[in-house]
């Protein structure tokens, strides 16, 4: 059988990743999906793997099957790859985060989706379609076995910061209201055998690999068998977490021995209320300077995650925000604007805010519904003259000093390093500059005042 497996991107994307230099390398990683489908086909399949961000879709060849995998912001391109393979007869199904939350939406435009992971679902709609009755719709079971071993050689290493990503743990019991994943998993958090996380990650031929799990620390039994087993290995590695486990002091011994180097963490926003109001009220922010330090102490960089556009932000949050990732030691942050996905609980509650529908400015990087307490407007232009001013050169070098400074110095700090500068490249290539909304206001505010006055005169 001669399979197309494509991770799409849309035309923006697809010209960066042609780019010498800001090429976005630093930021692409997993491809996962798609090698754990490539995995799960029969022996005698012939593959081919396409990254639209790196290389063109042979939309020209025929296949047997052709599976592309997408999230909201790159359905509307899956949906484009769907209608021309369409009209060339060839089947073509969707899975990932869009078809699973939207499975009806998806089926408009393709032959069948698969909901959830492709574990069992996959080899069964191959089958299905060797024997000419393929169904609309498959599911795949969150327990199945998850193949290890997988067909990495399928990538070319040189476009991807890492092709050894891996997973051991997928979704997150947390219900955060603007988070997709607990509606995709169901706020389960299923966990892998650790002999077999272990059997992969001794497979890489490289001491960096990176963990993709939403929250790897979440059961602790589980972590710290981990954690031990994956001691002897050398390794070095990041991964995502939540701010409770910076409490556990013996934990953060554990993660460093194992090889941990940085953590992203979601620390969302500095407003109490807002985090209250979106089922985050575990996140202390009071706290978030001892958190940091904690991770700083063992040798571990923190990346935080930001969102914009909560129901208590206002023009003035941008600044204190900046204010507050100095104050807190931040290493590098991930800057989002709030976006309500089609398909999650979120999205129905803000249905009648929505202002843009068109799913490729669902990327966390537009405005797309209007906020409470400013404009629309206002909170792109301030979300981006966060990113610029975190990421201008001054800002990185100052923080290059402190890292210099730190106990364990540039040797741990080399990636938070080379991040801030992929960032600096991004918000250079995107041209993100953004403005201070809040100045901006109060100008016109004094503007208005001052001709007031000297119309009374
Ligand atoms: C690595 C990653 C990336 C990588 C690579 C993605 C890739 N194609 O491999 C990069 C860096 C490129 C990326 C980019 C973005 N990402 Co991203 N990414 C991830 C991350 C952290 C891990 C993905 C992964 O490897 N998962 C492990 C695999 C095994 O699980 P899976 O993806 O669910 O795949 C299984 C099933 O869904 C199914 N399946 C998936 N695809 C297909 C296809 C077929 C044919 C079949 C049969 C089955 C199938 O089978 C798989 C195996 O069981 C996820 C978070 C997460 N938990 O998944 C976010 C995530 C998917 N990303 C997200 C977003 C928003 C983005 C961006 C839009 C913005 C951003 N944050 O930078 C950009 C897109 C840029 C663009 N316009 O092109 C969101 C998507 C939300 C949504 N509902 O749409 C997520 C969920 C993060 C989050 N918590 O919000 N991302």
């Amino acid at each position: 059988m001669k399979i197309l497996l494509i991770s799409p991107a849309s035309g923006k994307w697809r010209q960066i990743g042609k780019r010498r230099l800001f090429n976005g390398r630093t930021f692409r990683f997993s491809m996962l999906p798609l090698l754990m489908v490539a995995r799960m086909c029969p022996e005698d399949s012939d593959i081919r793997l396409i990254d639209e961000q790196v290389e063109d879709t042979p939309l020209d060849e025929t296949f047997d099957v052709v599976g592309i995998t997408c999230m909201t912001a790159t359905a509307p391109r899956a949906f484009e790859l769907c209608h021309h393979f369409r009209q060339r007869h060839i089947p073509v199904v969707l899975g990932g985060f869009f078809p699973t939350l939207n499975p009806d939406l998806a089926l408009q435009h393709c032959d069948a989706v698969v909901t959830g992971p492709a574990m069992e679902a996959w080899p069964r709609l191959l089958k299905d379609l060797k024997a000419g009755g393929l169904q609309k719709q498959y599911r795949g079971n969150p327990n199945g076995r998850i193949p290890t071993l997988l067909p990495r050689q399928l990538l070319n290493r040189q476009n991807y910061s890492t092709i050894n990503s891996v997973y051991a743990t997928m979704g997150c019991r947390n219900r955060c209201k603007f988070c997709s994943i607990s509606a995709v998993y169901d706020a389960h958090h299923y966990q892998r055998p650790v002999e077999e996380v272990i059997e992969e990650i001794s497979s890489f031929k490289t001491r960096f690999f990176m963990f993709v799990d939403d929250n790897l620390t979440q059961d602790r039994d589980y972590i710290r068998a981990l954690l031990s087993r994956l001691i002897p290995l050398r390794k070095k590695w990041v991964t995502q977490v939540s701010t409770e486990i910076a409490e556990d002091a013996e934990l953060l011994v554990l993660l460093k021995e194992a090889g941990c180097v940085g953590v992203f963490i979601g620390l969302e926003s500095f407003n109490e209320k807002n985090l209250n109001q979106h089922e985050k009220e575990f996140n202390r922010p009071a706290r978030y300077k001892q958190i940091v330090d904690s991770f700083h102490r063992h040798g571990i960089f923190v990346q935080a995650g930001i969102i914009f556009g909560f129901e208590w932000d206002d023009v003035h949050v941008f600044e204190s925000t900046l204010k507050m990732l100095e104050e807190v030691g931040i290493d590098v942050i991930q800057a989002a604007i709030m976006t309500p996905l089609p398909g999650t609980p979120l999205y129905e509650e803000m249905k009648d805010r929505i202002l843009d529908t068109d799913w490729e400015h669902y990327d966390y990087r537009h405005v797309v519904f209007q906020p409470r307490r400013m404009t629309a407007e206002q909170l792109q232009a301030g979300a981006d003259w966060v990113i610029r001013k975190y990421y201008s050169p001054w800002c990185i070098l100052r923080r290059t000093l402190r890292w210099l400074t730190a106990p364990c110095g540039l040797r741990h700090f080399i990636y938070p390093f080379v991040l801030n500068w992929a960032y600096y490249g991004r918000a250079k290539v995107f041209a993100i500059t953004g403005y201070n909304p809040a100045v901006v206001q109060d100008c016109v505010s004094a503007v208005s005042r001052l001709q007031s006055v000297s119309l009374i005169q």
